[in-house]
């Protein structure tokens, strides 16, 4: 009988015990002794027990009543056994919403039946956690096969600039010596040139020596009327040495000393002396009976041409090849200078490119290049080209940014952040924009997984 009693009271007492301390940790359980006197936890006042929980707010820090809602600072400890504990603010403790799963916010007075979900959701998320970290493992090893491919993807791009530098050099040389054959053949023309303008001149100047002036005035008067006209003077003669076009109207007024016609005494002091010297104008006639040793000069210089022609397009030839080489040597430099993470191993993401559909828009992202954004009618807006690493001091490798995108009406320039995420394949897996023309996406890839995760993943084990 005796130790019944004492058993009921043991129990009794135990009951009202948990029940009054309701809502707080194991590590808090110490200042909820029970006592016949309870002090607020920030000492600020002394009370008798029976005010711990009884529904009326005593402490200015609410620790004296951790189990109901009576004191707008307090907060409740679900225990939530099997899953999480967690705090939540005091006011939602027996709100008729079941917060914690273990069902303790809400007691047993409340309308509110809650069931205690704790091991389901603990089961849940175990198999989660091992899902990720299965995931984890299979990233390390894609990103370890990655890292061995990036080496040798590395070592083949040196070795491909050293080839592209080489190959740019022999060009350059060739060009040197285009250039000096170029500048040699330009010289022979020039000269040639010069040799059969003095061929002419002189060849001319006998043959109109040999000439009277009346002669010539005859040869020059076609309809025989005792005056030499403008028309008769454009008809009959040639520049020197332009003998390819006719004479103009204004040159032939200057050959008749300004005037529209001259007679035989006015010929010979204007239109005679030039033709005599062979200064700045011949007869048309006289072209055909060009001496044969200055045609002969005429088929060097059409030789000397077309060889310097030829040296030219040679020349043009390189040039091109030589802008080509140049070009592949500017972007593969650019390349081996980009930051491709601690191992090179985000180097296989350049030159590729990944796309999601989020409602009426394409996005791309072409890592290291740019992001657009392609719209309904397929005008591509740029969301911003390559700028930097913008990760964690612990992880810098986590995330970029891209910046100086298509201007955001009223606004900056859109940008965007690129979130790396650990998974077994390479895609994009989220777009978002959380403010106007700011732009957020997470790709997920293998590279992005890290030996770290696995402790984190550990540790969020139950
Ligand atoms: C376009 C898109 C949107 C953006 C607006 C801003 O419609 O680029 O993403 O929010 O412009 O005006």
């Amino acid at each position: 009988m005796h130790c019944h009693i004492v058993i009921t009271v043991v129990f009794w007492s135990i009951c009202v015990d948990s029940q009054k301390i309701r809502g707080i940790s194991l590590s808090y359980k110490r200042f909820y002794r029970e006592r016949q006197s309870f002090l607020c936890i920030d000492g600020s006042k002394l009370m008798s027990f029976d005010h711990v929980n009884d529904d009326y707010c005593d402490c200015s820090d609410g620790s004296d009543e951790p189990g109901t809602a009576a004191c707008p600072n307090g907060r409740f400890y679900c225990t939530n056994l099997g899953y999480r504990p967690h705090y939540i603010p005091s006011s939602r403790v027996n709100d008729g919403i079941c917060d914690c799963c273990d069902a303790s916010d809400e007691d047993n007075n409340s309308h509110t039946p809650c069931r205690n979900t704790c091991r389901n959701l603990g089961q849940r998320e175990r198999a989660d956690v091992q899902s990720q970290m299965r995931t984890l493992d299979e990233g390390l090893r894609l990103k370890q096969q990655i890292i061995q491919e990036s080496v040798l993807i590395w070592q083949e791009k040196q070795a491909q600039l050293l080839d592209l530098q080489r190959v740019a050099d022999d060009l350059q040389t060739q060009l040197d010596n285009l250039r000096q054959q170029e500048a040699k053949k330009n010289e022979e023309v020039e000269k040639l040139r010069e040799a059969e303008l003095e061929a002419r001149e002189t060849a001319e100047n006998n043959q109109n020596r040999t000439k009277s002036p009346l002669n010539i005035f005859q040869e020059l008067d076609s309809n025989r009327d005792g005056s030499i006209t403008l028309d008769e003077v454009q008809a009959k003669l040639i520049p020197i040495p332009d003998e390819g076009r006719g004479l103009s109207e204004d040159e032939a007024v200057v050959l008749l000393g300004g005037a529209h016609q001259v007679d035989l005494s006015r010929f010979e002091e204007t239109l005679w002396t030039s033709l005599k010297m062979g200064d700045r104008v011949m007869i048309k006639e006289r072209l055909r009976g060009v001496p044969s040793s200055v045609a002969e000069d005429d088929t060097y210089i059409k030789a000397a041409m077309s060889a310097a022609e030829k040296v030219a397009a040679d020349m043009k030839k390189v040039e091109d090849s030589y802008e080509t080489v140049y070009m592949e040597i500017r972007d593969l430099r650019e390349k081996l200078a980009t930051d491709y993470g601690e191992h090179r191993e985000f180097l296989l993401l350049h030159n590729q490119c990944f796309q999601l559909k989020v409602n009426e828009y394409i996005y791309e992202l072409c890592p290291f290049n740019q992001v657009t954004q392609t719209g309904t009618s397929g005008a591509e807006m740029s969301l911003g080209k390559w700028g930097s690493w913008t990760g964690t001091p612990e992880n810098r490798y986590c995330q970029m940014k891209y910046e100086g995108g298509e201007p955001c009406w009223q606004g900056p320039s859109r940008n965007t952040v690129v979130r790396l995420i650990c998974g077994t394949e390479t895609a994009l897996r989220s777009v978002k924009e959380p403010s106007k023309c700011q732009y957020v996406m997470e790709l997920q890839t293998p590279v992005a997984c890290q030996q770290a995760q696995r402790k984190q993943g550990v540790h969020s084990e139950l």
